[in-house]
């Protein structure tokens, strides 16, 4: 049986991008199934493996096989030929870094074409009241999966070249890590996965060594004869987007979209979507929460977790350079958390990423100096701004250009600074950077035991109504809280304008089963707790975003939350510094550090509490869980807001 292995590597060749046509390929490299393996050994791989890619190959009928290895020199290939078919645009300003611009159609997640398929409805998402379109996910039924696929993905490789990117969520080894093998037909996404998580040969080796059961991911960009593709250095099919997950295989498909969240699987699909199931079986939280250390002047160092939804702010408070002095932050991960109570009871976390994909416009020198270091370096852009001089320019970087340097916007149009009516990034343009190049990483950021986190906390884009920071009475509270959230929409998904969503947990769009199962999962977690003689972490409530009448930010936010921080530290440390009120606990007057602030700040605006505004929000919160959650709301959760309620009513 002759090796199928070929040692040259073809898309050297022009235009030998996604979408690449063979030339002649030497015919006793071909099996009978009419592919060739062009780098890897299939026949060493374990039989479920093997399965897999041949199962998909007889699918999508792919002209070649590459299974990666994850090397260097693998990489260096894929950028080259990325480079020629124009899909990525050299940055010669800084060090191995690249611009990607999408065809102007795949630009974000897209929600409502994003499905988890169970047998019953009810396994996967809340029943709504009738007539009421639920918001809580969308289920589709295991016929419609299988039709979804048949519709789309036969022969979809045609032509081209499928990659075969064996990756792992979490450190290779470490008993909180998950393994998973995403099949593609880009190069972008293989380039872009070998940032995000630990991707190759190490974990290949990992899943025959030890014969572990890996999440099987399948992506395509779509097929050309679709007719939709505007864009030949950016191949998609945004008609006919669709975003599937069955949890009871381990199972993630993705088509059409080279975006982000919808083809970059580890991270959404896997880490939240498919592991929220994994940690309801096993017993663990699967959250999208950026964890930080904090170390406070007196040396002591304590681990928070933050759940924030889409571009709310969680990149930012993970590398946050903080204004009150002695503090130091460091950042173990930015957007997803997997946590598990170790024996003693104690809640331990991994981020499960390698890597940022971070939202652009905002970030700056003044806001995150940290991540505008981590950039500069082996980074993949995708849709920011061109500058003439090798460099990119986003929405915050405005006093970076230099006289005489031009502009080149993410369409690829000529942008003027003070003239152009259109932002030059998009919002939701992304940098997608190795993790370690950050200059704050954590020491134990690899650390396969993960990081004791002493404190949760929830927040979002509150313009009116919820103060700067409260904290939970106790943990049903803490969970109540979550449940609650809200939040402004932003540019990571497809929600046009700025209204206040409901977004619970900050996990609305990536939730892998019933929304009220999992509430029900989280208030379980102080049994498991209580049972390991452990303490649970304290839970907060966080607004950054809260605006005077004149639309203005009320807090100046960024290093600033220092402040937020030194508070909620106290608090783990049992200091009696808070005030109650009905909606919390909040920090008395003169344990609120607010000394060398740059500018005044209207604190009474900045906390006030209204009765109107609550009842309200009490209201809409009965609302959300009557039209959207119904009989799978736990009943302590409608204690809480019945607990809420009357002690706002009682209000002056
Ligand atoms: P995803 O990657 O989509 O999950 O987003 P994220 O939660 O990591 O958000 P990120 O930190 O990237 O911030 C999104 C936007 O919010 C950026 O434009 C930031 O500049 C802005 N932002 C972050 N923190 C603050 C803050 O403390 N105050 C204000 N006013 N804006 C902030
Ligand atoms: C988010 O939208 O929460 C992101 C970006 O982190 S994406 O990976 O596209 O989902
Ligand atoms: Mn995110």
């Amino acid at each position: 049986m002759p090796q199928l292995i070929e040692k040259v590597y073809t898309p050297f060749q022009k235009n030998a991008g996604h979408y690449a046509t063979t030339t002649s390929t030497p015919s006793k490299f071909n099996n009978v199934r009419g592919y060739t393996i062009v780098n890897g050994d299939i026949n060493s791989l374990p039989l479920k493996v093997k399965n897999f890619i041949e199962e998909s190959a007889l699918l999508c009928q792919p002209d070649k096989i590459h299974i990666c290895d994850g090397s260097e020199i693998e990489n260096e290939i894929f950028t080259k030929s990325l480079l020629e078919a124009g899909t990525l645009i050299p940055l010669p300003k800084y060090q191995n870094c690249y611009l990607a611009r999408t065809n102007p159609a795949d630009v974000a997640r897209v929600e409502s074409k994003t499905f988890i398929c169970t047998p019953h409805r009810e396994q996967a998402v809340c029943t709504p009241r009738p007539g009421i379109q639920g918001t809580l996910g969308h289920w589709i039924s295991p016929k419609d999966y299988d039709d979804a696929i048949m519709n789309r993905f036969p022969g979809c490789m045609k032509g081209r070249t499928m990659y075969v990117v064996p990756f792992s969520m979490g450190p290779v080894g470490s008993p909180l890590s998950k393994v998973g093998i995403e099949i593609t037909d880009s190069q972008y996404v293989v380039c872009s996965m070998r940032i995000m998580t630990r991707m190759g040969s190490l974990v290949m080796d990992e899943i025959i060594k030890n014969n572990v059961d890996f999440v099987k991911c399948l992506h395509s960009v779509g097929t050309p004869e679709s007719g939709k593709v505007a864009m030949e250095s950016w191949p998609c099919d945004p008609d006919r987007v669709i975003i599937l997950h069955k949890p009871e295989n381990n199972e993630i498909v993705s088509y059409g979209s080279a975006y982000g969240g919808n083809a970059i699987l580890g991270k959404k699909c896997f880490a939240l979507r498919i592991g929220s199931t994994i940690a309801q079986r096993e017993g663990w939280l699967a959250e999208h929460m950026l964890i930080l250390g904090v170390t406070c002047p007196n040396g002591t160092k304590k681990y928070i977790a933050a759940a924030f939804p889409s571009a709310c702010g969680k990149t930012n408070l993970a590398m946050m350079t903080p204004t009150l002095p002695g503090y130091k932050i460091e950042c173990v991960g930015d957007d997803i958390a997997w946590m598990k109570f170790d024996a003693q009871g104690q809640l331990r976390a991994i981020n499960p990423e390698n890597g940022f994909f971070g939202v652009a416009p905002g970030t700056s020198f003044e806001t995150n100096p940290n991540a505008m270091e981590t950039v500069v370096r082996d980074t993949i852009f995708t849709n920011v701004a061109y500058t003439s001089d090798g460099g990119v320019f986003w929405e915050g970087l405005e006093n970076t250009i230099k006289p005489g340097v031009t502009i080149t916007d993410w369409l690829g149009n000529p942008w003027e600074l003070g003239v152009s009516k259109t932002p030059a990034a998009h919002p939701n343009s992304r940098f997608c950077s190795p993790a370690s190049n950050c200059p704050i990483i954590d020491d134990k950021w690899e650390d396969p035991e993960g990081v004791p986190i002493s404190a949760i906390l929830f927040g979002g884009r509150r313009p009116e109504g919820v103060p700067l920071i409260y904290e939970a009475m106790n943990w049903q509270h803490g969970v109540f809280i979550g449940s609650a959230m809200r939040s402004e929409s932003t540019a990571a998904a497809e929600h046009k304008g700025k209204v206040i969503m409901h977004d619970p947990m900050a996990m609305r769009p990536f939730f892998g089963y019933n929304f009220g199962h999992y509430l029900k999962h989280w208030l379980e977690m102080e049994e498991q707790c209580n049972k390991l003689n452990g303490t649970m972490p304290k839970v907060f409530h966080v607004n950054w975003f809260r605006k005077d009448k004149n639309g203005k930010f009320l807090w100046p936010g960024y290093g600033e939350n220092s402040r937020v921080l030194d508070w909620i530290l106290k608090r783990i440390d049992g200091f009696d510094c808070y005030d109650e009120t009905p909606i919390g606990y909040v920090p008395t007057p003169e344990s609120l550090r607010l000394d060398n602030l740059k500018s005044q700040i209207n604190l009474k605006e900045l906390f006030s509490i209204e009765r109107e505004f609550w009842l309200k929000e009490a209201e809409q919160i009965q609302t959300y869980y009557d039209n959207q959650v119904g009989t799978d709301l736990p009943k302590q959760i409608q204690q809480q807001l019945n607990n809420l309620k009357a002690r706002v009513e009682k209000m002056q």
